[in-house]
């Protein structure tokens, strides 16, 4: 059997995932373990796993973290009300939120202070809505999907200000944007939009390979939200679409008559898996690998001050 493995590109880590995960490395070498992380660093089983092996001490709630000690708040952020948690108790709290996702909090701290209210586009319970809704809780309103916005009661419609989950499809926050703008046409909102340059080049990436593929897999721990929206972008393109933690995930199933597989991974999901699932699939013939990139990615951030 031969079998094409088209490769887009962007896929896998992006600047803040490796930002977030430098940083819990750095100080398991400076201090040594534990290091306690509020939450996994980012959503992937491998790199929680691998960082856990190596000392960091997971936990959902700073209660569970001993007065004084080092605790890094994951790349998805955190509510001020965490922040001042960590202080109250003496920790000492290391920030690995992505700058990305810190802006937005920036521009919700901006609006709130300007008296507007915040319309959230973003996914319920997820943790970078919380920490970005605990920026100004009680002037921020969700807003998850295009038929919310005909359902939202807002105390004055010229004091409006629209911001965005750093993952979500970014055809599905246009749909929702334009919604805002007929229904309020006097809401502000970025230039753009909040969705970050990695989860848009990993979709584009995808939407330009996916209709030579018969199948997809997607790189990804079930809880990543950017990697469950590459899913549904392939299917919403009308290609079956899998998300797969690791290689032995693949069902022999799937690949029944498939001639050409497209793989791409999360921006939470390590580069090396994605060489060992088209590992997993030479197992089922022989295949021929294509990389197809639509964009470079240059970008780096700095990490904390006391970690250069
Ligand atoms: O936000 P999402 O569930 O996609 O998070 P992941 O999978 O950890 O990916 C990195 C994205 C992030 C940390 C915030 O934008
Ligand atoms: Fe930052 Fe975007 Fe990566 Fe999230 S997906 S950590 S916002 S670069």
């Amino acid at each position: 059997m031969l079998m094409r493995v088209l490769l887009p590109a962007p896929r896998s880590f992006c600047a803040g995932v490796e930002r977030a995960i430098d940083i819990v490395e750095r100080l398991l070498e400076r201090y040594g373990p534990p290091v306690y992380v509020r939450n996994q660093i980012v959503h992937n089983a491998h790199v929680v796993g691998d960082l856990e092996s190596r000392g960091a001490v997971f936990v959902s709630e700073l209660e569970e973290v001993p007065e004084g000690a080092l605790v890094v708040f994951s790349a998805h952020g955190v509510a001020p009300a965490v922040e001042a948690e960590a202080s109250d108790r003496g920790l000492d709290a290391v920030d690995a939120t992505c700058p990305l996702v810190t802006k937005v909090h920036s521009e919700a701290r901006r609006a709130a202070e300007g008296g507007d209210t915040i319309i959230l586009i973003g996914h319920e319970g997820h943790e970078e809505v919380v920490g970005t809704k605990g920026v100004a809780p009680e002037r921020t309103v969700l807003v998850e999907r295009a038929e919310d916005v005909e359902r939202l009661e807002v105390e004055d419609a010229s004091r409006l200000t629209f911001l965005a989950q750093t993952t979500l499809s970014v055809s599905e926050v246009e749909r929702i944007a334009a919604a805002l703008k007929r229904r309020f046409p006097e809401v502000k909102g970025p230039a753009k939009d909040d969705v970050c340059y990695a989860t848009t080049n990993r979709q584009a990436a995808l939407a330009a390979v996916v209709d030579e593929a018969d199948l997809v897999l997607v790189i990804g721990s079930p809880n990543s939200s950017n990697s469950n929206r590459l899913v549904e972008l392939a299917s919403a393109a009308g290609t079956p679409a899998r998300l797969i933690d690791r290689p032995t995930d693949i069902d022999a199933a799937w690949l029944e008559g498939t001639e050409a597989v497209a793989v791409t991974a999360g921006a939470s999901a390590p580069p090396q898996l994605a060489d060992e699932v088209v590992g997993e699939l030479a197992r089922y013939g022989t295949v021929e690998v294509e990389e197809r990139r639509i964009a470079d990615e240059h970008l780096e951030f700095l990490l904390p001050q006391r970690l250069r």
